[in-house]
């Protein structure tokens, strides 16, 4: 019988990491009440998601822009789909910051009233597939795969959390209209955090001083965060019982890292399914950090 079982929990057609779920909360969320200054941070796993947690609630609260607040990253801009810290998100004092892996059809159908922001953030899929190969043999909630040949096949198959990437995004962006939605590349994040950080403040409409973006990209950027406790999951990665080896959260933070672990035919195998999938698709990938 297939492993994966006991891993994922397949609801609506979605693979959920199933150790995290709670069915009743999956019942209920798409009636989950969305307010107007409402921010969702969509991403498929491993496209930056901690990484934009960190921007975006250092652009909407001063607090933790000036490290009065003393809060985790990812309790700042909780997820959505897993209430892991059992967190009123009814109460939660707005402007309320939610993260989700979710795919379009899921997502609270008050997102679609349009006033509440959405942020998608994607990275070119042959990182993202390397980054969770990596992660998923690194926590023991997820299941751990010998070679990256196998991984490939589970990758592409959609049978890890989050399910197929190639639907996760091509969903979001064909139903874009139906929601108040920017799309913003970790690449370009990578290549111009400053810039990047400027770009989702006039999305989210918030007038920040140049000091203040400052402030947002020193503590956004890939060394500072990795060596910030609240900002790279350190409980996790320093109990025994989550992690299977030491390791790091912010592993490497880079552009490109496929190139040092997929063959020449699977890189061939990959752009042949890439392309088929993903004609006629506007968005632009950057897989090479010298690309322009
Ligand atoms: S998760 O588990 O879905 O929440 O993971 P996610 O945060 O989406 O992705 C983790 C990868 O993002 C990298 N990361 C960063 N890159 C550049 N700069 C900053 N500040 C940063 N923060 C996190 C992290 O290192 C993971 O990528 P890899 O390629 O594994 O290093």
């Amino acid at each position: 019988m297939d492993s994966t079982h006991e891993y994922l929990f397949k609801f609506k057609g979605y693979n959920f990491e199933k150790s995290l779920v709670n069915i009743e909360h999956l019942e209920t969320m798409e009636d989950f009440e969305i307010r107007d200054d409402d921010l969702f941070l969509v991403t498929y796993p491993k496209s930056g998601t901690i990484w934009s947690q960190q921007i975006l609630s250092l652009i909407c609260f001063e607090g933790h822009r000036n490290r009065t607040e003393n809060v985790p990253t990812v309790d700042r801009a909780p997820f959505f789909e897993y209430n892991i810290h059992n967190l009123d998100y009814v109460k939660m004092p707005s402007p309320r910051i939610f993260t989700s892996h979710l795919a379009y059809y899921l997502v609270p159908k008050g997102l679609k009233k349009k006033k509440a922001k959405i942020l998608y953030v994607y990275r070119n899929p042959k990182d993202v597939l390397i980054s969770y190969f990596h992660f998923s043999n690194w926590i023991v909630l997820l299941e751990a795969t010998d070679t990256i040949e196998q991984y490939l096949e589970k990758f592409l198959d959609g049978k890890v959390p989050g399910s197929c990437w190639f639907d996760h995004i091509r969903g979001w962006y064909e139903h874009r209209h139906d929601f108040n939605i920017m799309f913003l590349s970790y690449e370009d994040m990578k290549k111009d955090l400053r810039n990047s950080v400027i770009k989702i403040c006039s999305f989210l409409e918030k007038k920040l001083s140049e000091e203040d973006v400052d402030a947002v990209v020193k503590q956004a950027t890939f060394q500072n965060m990795k060596s910030d406790p609240r900002a790279n999951y350190e409980d996790i990665i320093n109990s025994e019982y989550s992690v299977r080896n030491k390791g790091y959260f912010m592993r490497k933070g880079t552009i490109g890292d496929w190139k040092h672990h997929l063959t020449v035919h699977q890189n061939e195998r990959f752009d042949m399914i890439f392309k088929r999938n993903m004609k006629n698709f506007p968005l632009k990938f950057v897989w090479d950090v010298n690309e322009e």
